[in-house]
C-alpha cells in the first residue's frame, strides 16, 4: 500500500546547483579539499550541477596530468557515474578544457551563453567575461586567444613551454588588472539587457566578476534578475541552489578533519 498517509510519501526534491570561479590550483589546497568534499557529498543530492567557468586557475591542455588535475577528473567521473548530470562551461582561465576532459569526466559541455528553463523560467547561463564590454583590452585579448588556430599552435608546444606562457599571461593579466579602473571590470548594463532580450530570458546567472549579488532590472518593461555567483577561496565557497521553485545561496566551508 502506498499513498495512504503523508508519511508514506517519498519526497524527491529535484535540485539544480550552480557554482563558478573555484580557481582550483595546487597552491590552494583548502579550496581543492572543499570541492572534492562537495562533489562526494553535497552534489550527490542534486539532479544537475552547472559549473559556470574558471573551475581551474589555469588549464593548459588535457595532457597536463598533474596530481590535482587527475584527482579532480576522477572525482567528477564518480559524480556523473552516480547519475548526477554535470554541465561545464569554459571560463577565461580554463577555456582549453577539451574533448578528453569531457569524455573522461562524463561532464557535458555547456556553451557560453546557454539558455535553460528553470521551472519554465527562461534562465541564461554565462561565465560573465563576455558581459564586461567596457574592458576593451580584455575583449580584444579574448578574441585572439579564442581563435582555434592560436589555440592549436599553443597546444603543439611542450608542456613546459605552455606552463611558462600561462604563468606569463597570468602575470601580465594581474599587472593589467591593477592598472584598470574597477568599474570597467564589471558587466556593462546595456550588454546585460541586450543579451537577456536576445535570448528572451528573465534571469541571468553568471560568475567571473567576483561581485556576488542579486540585481533586479527591467528589460522592455519586464522584470529580470541577474544573479552573480561567488568565487571560492581559502576553503570557503558558495553554491546557488534551485529547488521547489525557489532560489537560495548555500555557504560551503572546508570540514576540519
Ligand atoms: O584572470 P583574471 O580574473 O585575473 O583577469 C581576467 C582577464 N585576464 C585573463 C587572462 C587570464 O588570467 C590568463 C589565464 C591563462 C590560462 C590559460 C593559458 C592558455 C593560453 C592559451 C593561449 C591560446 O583572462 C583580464 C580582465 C579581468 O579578467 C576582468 O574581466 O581584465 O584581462 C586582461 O588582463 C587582459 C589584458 O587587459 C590585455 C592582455 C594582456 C596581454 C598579455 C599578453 C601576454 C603574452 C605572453 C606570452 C608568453
Ligand atoms: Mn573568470
Amino acid at each position: 500500500m502506498h499513498g495512504d498517509s503523508p508519511s508514506n510519501e517519498v519526497h524527491l526534491r529535484a535540485e539544480t546547483l550552480f557554482i563558478s570561479d573555484l580557481h582550483l590550483s595546487p597552491e590552494r589546497p583548502a579550496t581543492v579539499d572543499l570541492f572534492l568534499d562537495f562533489l562526494a557529498v553535497r552534489a550527490r543530492q542534486a539532479t544537475c550541477l552547472y559549473i559556470l567557468g574558471d573551475l581551474f586557475d589555469a588549464w593548459i591542455g588535457d595532457d597536463d596530468e598533474t596530481p590535482l588535475n587527475t584527482t579532480v577528473r576522477a572525482a567528477l567521473r564518480k559524480l556523473t557515474a552516480a547519475g548526477v548530470n554535470c554541465a561545464l562551461m569554459h571560463g577565461n582561465r580554463d577555456f582549453l578544457l577539451g574533448r578528453a576532459f569531457f569524455r573522461d569526466t562524463g561532464c557535458q559541455r555547456c556553451a557560453d551563453p546557454t539558455l535553460i528553463q528553470c521551472d519554465s523560467e527562461p534562465t541564461l547561463l554565462m561565465h560573465g567575461d563576455l558581459l564586461c564590454t567596457d574592458d576593451r583590452a580584455y575583449q580584444q585579448f579574448r578574441r585572439q586567444i579564442r581563435n582555434p588556430v592560436v589555440q592549436r599552435l599553443f597546444l603543439w608546444k611542450s608542456l613546459k613551454k605552455r606552463q611558462a606562457m600561462a604563468a606569463e599571461y597570468r602575470r601580465k593579466s594581474g599587472d593589467a588588472n591593477a592598472a584598470k579602473p574597477k568599474q570597467i571590470m564589471d558587466v556593462n548594463q546595456e550588454t546585460v539587457i541586450d543579451v537577456l532580450r536576445r535570448f528572451g530570458a528573465t534571469r541571468l546567472i553568471h560568475g567571473h566578476t567576483h561581485r556576488p549579488a542579486d540585481h533586479l532590472l527591467w528589460v522592455d518593461g519586464r522584470q529580470a534578475h541577474r544573479t552573480v555567483l561567488s568565487e571560492w577561496h581559502d576553503g570557503h565557497g558558495e553554491v546557488l541552489v534551485r529547488t521547489s521553485g525557489a532560489w537560495r545561496r548555500e555557504p560551503l566551508k572546508t570540514r576540519l578533519p
